[in-house]
Formats: structure tokens, C-alpha cells, sequence
């Protein structure tokens, strides 16, 4: 499924695209060696300046546009290949120390300028936009924990070098109890000196939902737009944005989030261009968010104009603009969801259900750094994620939680309370989970009226099919047996009326007639039919084959039918109606 890109803490980028990128590296190689050694006095520069080597003191705006001009690291947006290999061992150890602290190559990251150029990455159609000039003005927010110097200051000079002035009323730092030292002292002196800018705070770890709402409350423009701190704004980002909730106050907006690097920080332009290359969020019933490209109606709602607004069922979470007022309206976010995740899903579907309207803007394009790990300690809140989620579906999934709650072997844990929040949905007269689904996400798998679901334990001892289906890699991965662990998560399967074995979009399929694996289901029956019959066997009938566990319990392969425990399988039929 080429069409898989970019999780939320999970990155993919299509095959194209990385081959686009291999090759704009290699025919720009020459120059990079020639600039090797400039890049290391760069390094050596910053590192004279003391604090981890990359407090720069803001240049004047002249200055600035000749580092634009200049051919330094990065400029362009243009990757930085580092070779590990050919440092010395203290620049190893700060090298693998940022890749450990961040999860990027905070190493890459501060070579680059903070005001470094970037491609224009939007359609040309939309240099021919006239948005006015009386568009609301905004406040940026950007929330942080533990970020990289370069990385956060990079965001910041983005915003404020890209904004037109008049627009941008203020941007907001909040720190989110910080341990590192250059984001203490260091930084506040560094805010200090800069126009517009602010810092504040927070005085015990809150998480990224309560930051935010930390600082939305310092927030006096008519717009408040939020970040993550390890983004670029390209040029003309702000006025689509602010256009569109101008003309009405109730709709909340996402721009085209490209991708950088967590390596080189090459910022990546979406193979192709045109607007099969923009892509909507939408979600799993284990309530985490995915991408996916433009539904065919949609596109033909927009007449497959490059530049329109896209409707899209929900929003990855970390940049969007909604006006302050209808933020307020609609109940900011639910302030007991802790640290990270769920936020993005409940302001989508509340945005949707009581009367907003959620749209991508072609014409708005944010780098953001994509990683493929969580870099930061939970602390005690490692179930935080859970919380937030079961919070999300007792207020705004009606009796669809159901499917979610599956996946968790009805083991809720302990989510709060949420009466004030179902109170809020009554109050706006929010439409029905039910309305969403049939009007917002068609296209969205409902697991509806499955033939079975839950656990597939073997009747030969106890072991349970197990296979992971999420974030990356999950493509082709083996279906394999595991102990019982009856938590559901990656034990949880779902038998369609199609007889598919699935997992949301994932089904099993055999591609050889032996192995089992994880492919995108295809609804074309075939490698994808699994049949559970009234012997308790699970049968192929493309390959006439039964699903058996290996003698040694360690693997799942398809065999000839036979009367054996280990092709008996134990899963909950779902009783007629
Ligand atoms: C995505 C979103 C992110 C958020 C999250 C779900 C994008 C590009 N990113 O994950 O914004 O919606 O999904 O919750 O859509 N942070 C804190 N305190 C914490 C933890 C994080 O301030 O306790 C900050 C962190 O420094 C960063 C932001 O919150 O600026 C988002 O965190 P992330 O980058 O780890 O999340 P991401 O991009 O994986
Ligand atoms: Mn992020």
C-alpha cells in the first residue's frame, strides 16, 4: 500500500519519494564534499559561542537574506549527509548524544541555520490567490519538552521570518518543565532580545494537551495556531489560514505537513505535487490517527483543484489554526488528558459533530520532524495514552466505543471522570457518532456486523494468533502464535462477513500458500478468505488449505486439512441477532 505515508510518531515516506531524494543528494553529492569542511568550521563556530554549541545571537534581517543566498548546509532544504565514521570521538559522542536526547540528528540539525531557505513547495496556482489584506491576525504557539536547541529555534525564526508582521501578533513559548539546561536561563535571555516573543513556564510536567491550553490562555489574537517545536514554516504559510477562518469563524484548519528528515534534515517535498499528493487524517478503532489520500468523491467535490480546501475527518494534532473564539466554544481540549495523544481525535470529531468544519489547506505547507520513537520520559504516566483515549470514546463514540473496547479486552483502567464533558456535547447539541461516520468518514471500516472477534486461541495449548498491524513495517509482517496474553492489542482479530481475518485496514493473507502475513485487505476474497468453520478450523479456500500452529507452538503456516488440535482454533462467534 504505497499510500501509507506518515504516522503520527511513526514515518513513512512512499518508495518514490525516497528515491527523489537519493538522487537530489547524489547530484548535489560534489557540492557536499566540497562543503565538508565549511560544515565543520560552522560546528566548531557555534560551538565557541558556547551552550551546546548553538545559541546564535539573531542576525539582522540583511544578514539573513545572505544567509539565504549563501550555499550553506541545509540551505534549500537540502539534506545533510554526515558520516559518523569521519568525526572525531567527542563529536561521535554530541553525535549519538542527539540522536539519544531527541530521536533526530540534533547533531545535522544545528550545522544548519536557523533561518535556513527552503524550496517553494506549494502548487503555482496558488501564487494567485488573493486573500485581502484584512485577515484576522493570530498568536503561534508553540509548546516544547526537553527540545533541541536548533530545532526550537528554527520554528520559531521560521514563523516569524515567513509571517507577514501585521498578521502576527505574538508567538508564545511554553516549556513544558524542561530538564535540559539550554532551554533555562539561556533561552529566556535569548526570547528576551526577540520581538513578539514570549516564554512562559509550566512549573510541574503537564503534558502537551495543558501546555497548550497554557498557552492559549496568554493568546490575545483573534486566531490561535499551535505547533510542535521541531517544525518549519515555508513561505506564505500564514494568510490561506487565517483566509479561510476569516470567512468563517468555524473552520478549523491544518496545513500540508510536510516531512523533515529526522536524519539529514532534507526537507521532503511530496512526490508528484498536485493534490494526489495532499493526504487526510482519519483513524483505527484502536482510536490512533492514519493518513490517507484524498477519497475519490472528495476530489471530485474540489474538481481536483490543487489549491481548494480539503475536507478532512481528522487532524494529525500538532499544527493547525482555529479561531479563539470557536476554540473557547467548543471546550479547548479536555484538560485531563495526559501527555501525549487523543487531543487530535476529539477536537476533530467535535469540530465535525457540532457544527465546524476540519480542512487541509494545499496552499499552507509546515515542515514538522517526524520520529520513530518518543524521545521523552512519561514519567508515571505511562498509561496516559489509554486514558486519554478512553476519555475520548465515553464522551464521542456513543456505542461505537464498543470496537475500541475490544481492543482492549474491556480492560478500561482508571479514565476520570467525564461527566463534565458529556455535559459540554449536550450543551452544543453535537450530532451522533453515528451521523460522523455516515457523513464525515465513509470510507472508514466499521467492524459492524463482524462473524467473530477477539482472541483466536489454539485448542492444542495455550497460544493466541498474534501479529503486530501498527505503525511501521506493517506491511507483509508474519501472522504468527504467542502466549495468551488476553489483553487484546495485537491478539485482537476480527472476522468480516467477507470472511477477512482483519485488523482495521489490515487483513491476513498468504502470498505463497504457506506463510501467513499482514497485507492491506483488497476485498477480492482470494489469499484474503479465511473461512471458520463448525469444526473450529480456519480454511483457505483458494489454496484448500486449513491454518495450523508449527509442532514446536513457535510459528503459523497453512497445511493440508487435517483432524488435529493444532488446526482447532478457539475464537467468540458473535451470536445471531
Ligand atoms: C502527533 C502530533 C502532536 C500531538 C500528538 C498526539 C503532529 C505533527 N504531531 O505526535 O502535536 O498532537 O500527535 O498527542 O501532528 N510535548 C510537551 N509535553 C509532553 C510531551 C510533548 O510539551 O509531555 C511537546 C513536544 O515537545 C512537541 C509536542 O508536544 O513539541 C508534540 O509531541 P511529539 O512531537 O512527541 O508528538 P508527535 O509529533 O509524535
Ligand atoms: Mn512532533
Amino acid at each position: 500500500n504505497e499510500d501509507e505515508r506518515v504516522g503520527a510518531g511513526g514515518n513513512k515516506d512512499v518508495d518514490d519519494e525516497k528515491d527523489i531524494k537519493k538522487s537530489k543528494r547524489e547530484s548535489l553529492r560534489g557540492k557536499d564534499d566540497e562543503l565538508g569542511d565549511s560544515k565543520d568550521d560552522h560546528k566548531e563556530k557555534n560551538k565557541e559561542k558556547g551552550d551546546q554549541g548553538n545559541a546564535q545571537i539573531e542576525p539582522p534581517r540583511e544578514k539573513r537574506k545572505e544567509d539565504a543566498a549563501r550555499n550553506g548546509p541545509g540551505e534549500m532544504g537540502i539534506g545533510v549527509d554526515v558520516n559518523r565514521e569521519k568525526l572525531t570521538k567527542e563529536q561521535q559522542a554530541d553525535y549519538d548524544k542527539g540522536w539519544n536526547d531527541h530521536a533526530f540528528n540534533r547533531y545535522v540539525s544545528d550545522m544548519i541555520s536557523l533561518h535556513r531557505s527552503l524550496p517553494d513547495v506549494r502548487d503555482p496556482e496558488c501564487a494567485n490567490i488573493d486573500y485581502g489584506d484584512n485577515l484576522p491576525d493570530a498568536c503561534v504557539i508553540i509548546i516544547f519538552h526537553n527540545e533541541a536547541w536548533s530545532v526550537l529555534m528554527r520554528t520559531v525564526h521560521t514563523v516569524i521570518d515567513r509571517s507577514p508582521a501585521k498578521y502576527l501578533k505574538e508567538v508564545i513559548l511554553v516549556d513544558d518543565f524542561s530538564e535540559f539546561e539550554h532551554l533555562k536561563q539561556p533561552l529566556q535571555e535569548y526570547v528576551d532580545k526577540l520581538d513578539k516573543v514570549s516564554l512562559i513556564r509550566a512549573t510541574e510536567r503537564s503534558g502537551l494537551i495543558r501546555a497548550r491550553l497554557m498557552g492559549f490562555e496568554k493568546c490575545t489574537a483573534d486566531v490561535a495556531i499551535f505547533l510542535d517545536s521541531h517544525c518549519e514554516a515555508t513561505e506564505g504559510w500564514l494568510p490561506p489560514l487565517l483566509h479561510r477562518i476569516h470567512e468563517n469563524y468555524t473552520n478549523v484548519l491544518v496545513p500540508v505537513i510536510d516531512v523533515i528528515d529526522d536524519s539529514t534534515f532534507n526537507y521532503n517535498r511530496l512526490s508528484g505535487g498536485g493534490i494526489k499528493s495532499v493526504y487526510v487524517g482519519g483513524f483505527d478503532w484502536g482510536l490512533l490517527f492514519n493518513w490517507h489520500p484524498i477519497p475519490e468523491v472528495e476530489l471530485k467535490r474540489i474538481e481536483y483543484k490543487s489549491y481548494l480546501p480539503v475536507r478532512s475527518p481528522t487532524m494529525a494534532g500538532g499544527l493547525f489554526a482555529i479561531s479563539s473564539k470557536y476554540f473557547k466554544i467548543l471546550g479547548t481540549y479536555d484538560k485531563d488528558f495526559d501527555i501525549w495523544g487523543g487531543e487530535n481525535l476529539e477536537l476533530s470529531f467535535k469540530t465535525w459533530m457540532c457544527g465546524g468544519t476540519l480542512e487541509t489547506i494545499p496552499c499552507s505547507h509546515v515542515g514538522h520532524v517526524f520520529r520513530k520513537r518518543s524521545p521523552y520520559k512519561w514519567g508515571t504516566k505511562q498509561n496516559a495514552l489509554k486514558k486519554n483515549l478512553v476519555r475520548l470514546a465515553e464522551v464521542w463514540l456513543d456505542d461505537f466505543k464498543e470496537y475500541y473496547y475490544m481492543r482492549l479486552n474491556h480492560n478500561l483502567g482508571d479514565f476520570g471522570d467525564v461527566t463534565e464533558r458529556k455535559a459540554l456535547r449536550e450543551r452544543l447539541h453535537c450530532k451522533s457518532f453515528q451521523w460522523y461516520l455516515d457523513n464525515i468518514y465513509p470510507e472508514l471500516f466499521v467492524p459492524g456486523n463482524a462473524i467473530a472477534s477477539g482472541e483466536i486461541r489454539s485448542k492444542d495449548r495455550s497460544m493466541c494468533i498474534d501479529s503486530n498491524t501498527d505503525t511501521e513495517g506493517s506491511r507483509a509482517d508474519p501472522v504468527s502464535v504467542y502466549p495468551c496474553h488476553g489483553q487484546g492489542g495485537n491478539q485482537f482479530w476480527l472476522l468480516s462477513e467477507q470472511d477477512e481475518m482483519r485488523r482495521d485496514e489490515w487483513c491476513w493473507d498468504t502470498p505463497d500458500g504457506i506463510s501467513i502475513k499482514i497485507f492491506s485487505c483488497h476485498s477480492m476474497k482470494g489469499h484474503q478468505e479465511f473461512k471458520y468453520r463448525q469444526d473450529d478450523s480456519i480454511y483457505n479456500p483458494t489454496t484448500n488449505k486449513c491454518v495450523e500452529m508449527t509442532w514446536d507452538a513457535q510459528g503459523l503456516q497453512l497445511a493440508d486439512c487435517k483432524d488435529h488440535a493444532r488446526q482447532k482454533w478457539i475464537m467468540n462467534r458473535t451470536p445471531p441477532k
